[in-house]
């Protein structure tokens, strides 16, 4: 678990200026066994670029025993967790995100989403005994793959693209660039959270891939960006998912749907337990509108990039900045 000294505290950041207003029933929830479904969740990537998921058929067990396989790494000494490596940027962190200073109420382990490398990390953290962990993380990462494959052949169909599989093919090739992320926030009461409210466990940002699918415990804390700049709380369902969109579809739609600004307070009396699966495409990919979606005359608004250009400037970036500016056409930069 994180372990912060009270002056240590002094350099994490607080939220004051927000108002954020927790609404139950404005965010899209999308049953997947409904006919409707196509047509809702392009709905929901129009206004929100983000919405949750339910009739998802991941099955129960695999998000239980991941979560208790997580919890169990997270308690493990400081030394022990740092046998997985340094997130720089696959590994275990705590406190850094990224390498440009972004700091967070956090920590966490990060992990390509291949079954190979799992298993190599699980060795390394675990050593004779990896295989209740390696488990855990391959069978939820290919069941929330299928999962993510649904989605995204939705999203093809209610935009009316004809190959329904426009976007989940670029996550079937082999050498796609998925990533998977579990997060732990542990509770900040232990620093007097009266005092301090809203410390931020993970500051905001856009993720850069195509959609991303989160599921977390029944700890709150995820905040989504709504268009009109308003910060909105997401109470946490522990037994579905949520799905963001990110930069990549925010091109690829020619801006038509927006990647969500999103971001993760800490400042519960529980600690929160989030697992992210960010479906990415493979390095040479052209990041680039879709021609079906365009319209006649419509320009991209966007210079063409590959996706392995994108992940260079992301990680050159801060967390927080807006990624895509430099991508796009009418910039100066
Ligand atoms: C945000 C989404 C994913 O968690 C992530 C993050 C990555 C990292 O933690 O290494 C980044 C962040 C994320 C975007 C800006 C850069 C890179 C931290 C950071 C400051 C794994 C990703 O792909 O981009």
């Amino acid at each position: 678990m994180v372990v912060c000294s009270k002056p240590a505290l002094d350099t994490f950041s607080f939220i004051n200026d927000c108002k954020p207003t927790t609404f139950v029933s404005g965010i899209p929830v999308i049953d997947l066994s409904r006919p409707d479904a196509k047509t809702l969740v392009v709905k929901a990537c129009e206004e929100f670029g983000f919405f949750k998921v339910i009739n998802h058929r991941v099955p129960i067990e695999f998000m239980n025993k991941l979560e208790s396989e997580a919890l169990k790494f997270f308690s493990l000494p400081l030394l022990q967790k740092e046998e997985a490596g340094p997130a720089n940027p696959f590994g275990y962190g705590h406190k850094k995100i990224g390498p440009n200073g972004d700091i967070g109420w956090i920590e966490y382990i990060l992990l390509k989403s291949n079954p190979e490398f799992i298993i190599e990390k699980s060795l390394s953290i675990f050593g004779e005994n990896p295989e209740m962990f390696c488990s855990a993380v391959n069978d939820y990462i290919s069941s929330v793959r299928m999962m993510a494959f649904e989605i995204l052949e939705l999203l093809a169909e209610g935009l009316g693209v004809e190959q329904r599989n426009v976007f989940s093919k670029l996550l079937m090739e082999e050498e796609s660039d998925c990533l998977f992320r579990i997060n732990h926030y542990p509770p900040s009461s232990e620093v007097q959270a009266w005092s301090r409210p809203n410390i931020i466990g993970f500051g905001e940002h856009t993720d850069p891939q195509i959609i991303s699918v989160l599921r977390s415990n029944n700890t709150s804390g995820l905040q989504i960006c709504l268009r009109d700049g308003t910060w909105v709380s997401v109470p946490s369902d522990q037994s579905s998912f949520f799905i963001n969109v990110g930069d990549s579809l925010q091109v690829m739609t020619n801006g038509r749907f927006k990647s969500v600004k999103h971001r993760v307070l800490a400042n519960g009396m529980e600690s929160r337990l989030s697992m992210i699966y960010f479906a990415g495409p493979t390095l040479e990919e052209k990041i680039v509108p879709l021609p079906s979606l365009m319209k006649e005359g419509e320009e991209s608004l966007y210079k063409e990039f590959t996706w392995c250009e994108y992940k260079k400037s992301v990680y050159t970036a801060r967390l927080a900045d807006d990624r895509l500016v430099q991508f796009e056409k009418l910039s100066n930069c």
